[in-house]
């Protein structure tokens, strides 16, 4: 047997081997996961907006990646159940931290995977932060002070300190602000 042709070919192979090192790496042993879009529904319950005050509120919410990617969601509605969706363009199984703020509510935060939950619950948005600091202080009991007793379209409202929804600002907006005197939302994401 003439070994000189066999041996010519595992040479040529072996060169086109070394010229061309993707090619091996471009052969997965599996293949490679496909990003999607995943629709999510998160839902809060607003403190102190019952029955006739619908639960209809606007939140800032956030999404990180532990890599560090982050994306922003600035003015999501609720529907009046407390319900909103969002749309997140990922990988399944990654992980995320999200973090809602409402514009008179302290911030709640938690985790997920894409694709494991279809519907997270953001907890309850508790009240009383008239100028979106994300604590309940001296600075909100001055604005609730220099509007209290005022309804809407009256002279020096401040829609800030209408907790409740309902347009006035009066006792059950000041009790609110007072129950929560003092406590801070979750710290924004780094
Ligand atoms: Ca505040
Ligand atoms: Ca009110």
């Amino acid at each position: 047997m003439n070994r000189r042709p066999l041996l010519a070919w595992t040479a040529a192979l072996l060169v086109l081997a070394l010229s061309f090192p993707a090619l091996a790496a471009a052969a997965p042993s599996q293949a490679d996961p496909e990003p999607g879009f995943f629709t999510i529904t998160g839902h809060v319950t607003a403190q102190g907006r019952t029955v006739d005050q619908v639960q209809t509120v606007s939140l800032s919410l956030r999404l990180d990646t532990k890599s560090g990617e982050v994306t922003v969601y600035p003015d999501m509605q609720t529907n009046e159940d407390g319900y909103f969706k969002f749309d997140v363009l990922g990988f399944s199984d990654d992980p995320y931290t999200w973090r809602v703020k409402g514009a008179q509510t302290l911030a709640t935060s938690g985790d997920f995977k894409l694709g494991s939950v279809d519907l997270i619950q953001m907890d309850t948005q508790t009240t009383g932060d008239a100028n979106n600091d994300n604590v309940v202080n001296i600075v909100d009991f001055n604005i609730i002070r220099g509007t209290f007793g005022k309804d809407v379209g009256g002279d020096g409202y401040d829609a800030r300190a209408d907790f409740t929804g309902d347009g006035p600002v009066n006792i059950r907006d000041y009790n609110l602000m007072r129950g929560n005197f003092g406590n801070s939302g979750v710290d924004p994401l780094n």
